[in-house]
Formats: C-alpha cells, sequence, structure tokens
C-alpha cells in the first residue's frame, strides 16, 4: 500500500490545530503508521526544499521551519499521495478551497499549516529523510476490511492489513 510524509508545520503546532488536523486522516480512513515531534534539522529541511533555493522566500521559509518543533507522520493508504494532497489543499491558505485543511485553516502561503508528499517517487525519498525505518510500525488497523474494497485491499498482505 502507498505511503506519504506529512508535516505539521511550527504554525499548526503553536496554533494548537494538531488533533483537528489529524482527526481529518483519521476520519478519512487514513493508516498513521509513524508519527514524532521534531525541531526539524536544517540541513534535511535544506534538502528537502532544494528545489525552492533560488526563490526569494527560501531563507526565511529555513527559518519558520526550524523555528520550533513540527509533527511529522507517515501515513499508509490507498493512492494515499494523491488523497491526501487533495485535503490539504493548495499552497497558498488565502485560495485554498474550503473544506481543505489549508482552505479551512489558513490565509497564508509560508503559514500554511502543513507538508504532505507530491507523488509516491518523491514520498519515498522524504520518508527516508525524516524516518528511520525503526520508527515505522507495521500494525493490523481494525477497520481495514471495512475502509476499503476487497478488490482495492489487492495484495492482501497480511502484515499490512
Ligand atoms: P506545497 O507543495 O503546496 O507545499 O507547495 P510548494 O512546494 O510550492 O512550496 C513549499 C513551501 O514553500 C510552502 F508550503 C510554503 C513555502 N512558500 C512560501 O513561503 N512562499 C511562497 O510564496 C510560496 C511557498
Amino acid at each position: 500500500m502507498e505511503r506519504t510524509l506529512i508535516i505539521f508545520k511550527p504554525d499548526a503546532v503553536n496554533r494548537g490545530l494538531a488533533g483537528k488536523m489529524v482527526t481529518r486522516f483519521e476520519d478519512k480512513g487514513l493508516k498513521i503508521i509513524a508519527i514524532k515531534m521534531e525541531t526539524l534539522n536544517p540541513y534535511k529541511l535544506k534538502e528537502h526544499y532544494a528545489h525552492h533555493k533560488e526563490k526569494d522566500f527560501y531563507d526565511e521559509l529555513i527559518k519558520f521551519m526550524t523555528s520550533i518543533p513540527s509533527i511529522l507522520f507517515v501515513v499508509e493508504g490507498k493512492e494515499v499521495c494523491a488523497v491526501v494532497r487533495k485535503m490539504i489543499g493548495s499552497t497558498l491558505g488565502r485560495e485554498a478551497e474550503p473544506g481543505t485543511i489549508r482552505g479551512d485553516f489558513s490565509v497564508s502561503n509560508q503559514a500554511n499549516l502543513i507538508h504532505a508528499s507530491e507523488n509516491v517517487d518523491v514520498a519515498e525519498d522524504e520518508i527516508k529523510r525524516f524516518f528511520d525505518k525503526s520508527e515505522i510500525h507495521s500494525y493490523q488497523k481494525m477497520d481495514f476490511d471495512w475502509v476499503y474494497a476487497k478488490k482495492e485491499k489487492g495484495y492482501l498482505d497480511s502484515k499490512d492489513k
């Protein structure tokens, strides 16, 4: 099953929105397989945002993202990268659709509360960057059979059930 990296950014932590935000992913039926609170390492973060290196907001973004702890997750589900990207909404909070996390709780481009991997390939790199293998859990989630149809479960690997 597909995996994605989600980061609740410093503004989400400081505004006390973590509970509301994580509830959306749980309610959706996604499976949390790793979670930790951590002040992000600037070197890892520079690598994470390397594609924005030339942008005028880059330095400020790094400062903001390393200012206080973030909460990091690995979440699993069918087509989870696309599902989560849809749930978080577009980058600029002011323009993000109501009903999305950014659309409901953010009015900013930098303080937009949350990061989620863009696609499966990116997710694989990002998970490796921020999580040690030992921090990622494998367990049977009780509602799995009720969240997906048999065909959607596909592989039916018992360890990931
Ligand atoms: P997203 O994939 O939606 O997180 O957006 P991007 O990869 O385009 O941008 C990454 C982060 O850069 C945003 F989440 C916030 C920050 N950013 C700014 O600080 N200012 C901007 O004008 C645009 C993005």
